[in-house]
């Protein structure tokens, strides 16, 4: 490739990332930690709950990240999370949530799924994935378990079952 052929790349690609930056969607059902995991990741400051459901519309956070390492180390880059609202809070909300998720997640780039892995149960979840449009091209899923119970409860839990 020539020099003025990568230079029009160049300024192809940036131009594109500054018409749509990468969006990453924080989908899962409702109290798995999807907004305290953003919080934590993106020193965010979206509002969390302990007891009730609490992010009820899906809230875009735009933001600006410098990468530490790799070729784009030290750059400002533009990055857009995108705080799901919780599946399963109530299931008189779920149609108007899953109507959301199923308009929001292809404008994603990448799509994380938070579970709690403290809980083993997970047909309920399954179930959600199904239903979600996770065939969409532009949709990568990842799905793995972020929200771990504190670690001293399986060992009180333990100790208590040994004789
Ligand atoms: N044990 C544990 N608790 C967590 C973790 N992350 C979040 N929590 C707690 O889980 C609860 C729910 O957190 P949120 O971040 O509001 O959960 P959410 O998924 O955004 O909830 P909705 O917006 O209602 O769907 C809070 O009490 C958090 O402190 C984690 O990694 N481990
Ligand atoms: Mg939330």
């Amino acid at each position: 490739m020539s020099a003025e052929e990568a230079g029009k790349l160049r300024r192809a690609w940036e131009s594109e990332l500054a018409r749509k930056p990468p969006t990453i969607g924080v989908v899962g059902v409702s109290g798995v930690g999807k907004s305290s995991t953003i919080n934590t990741m993106f020193r965010t400051g979206l509002p969390i709950s302990h007891t009730a459901a609490c992010t009820k519309e899906f809230t875009e956070v735009p933001l600006r990240v410098a990468p530490s390492s790799g070729p784009g180390a030290g750059d400002q880059v533009r990055l857009v999370v995108v705080d799901a609202s919780g599946l399963g809070e109530d299931v008189r909300r779920d149609p108007h949530y899953l109507e959301m998720y199923e308009r929001h997640l292809p404008e994603c780039d990448v799509v994380l799924w938070v579970t709690a892995a403290r809980n083993r149960a997970v047909a309920l979840e399954q179930q959600y994935l199904r239903r979600c449009p996770a065939g969409d091209a532009q949709a990568r899923w990842a799905v793995r378990a972020l929200a771990a119970a504190p670690c001293g409860t399986g060992q009180r839990m333990r100790k208590r079952r040994t004789p």
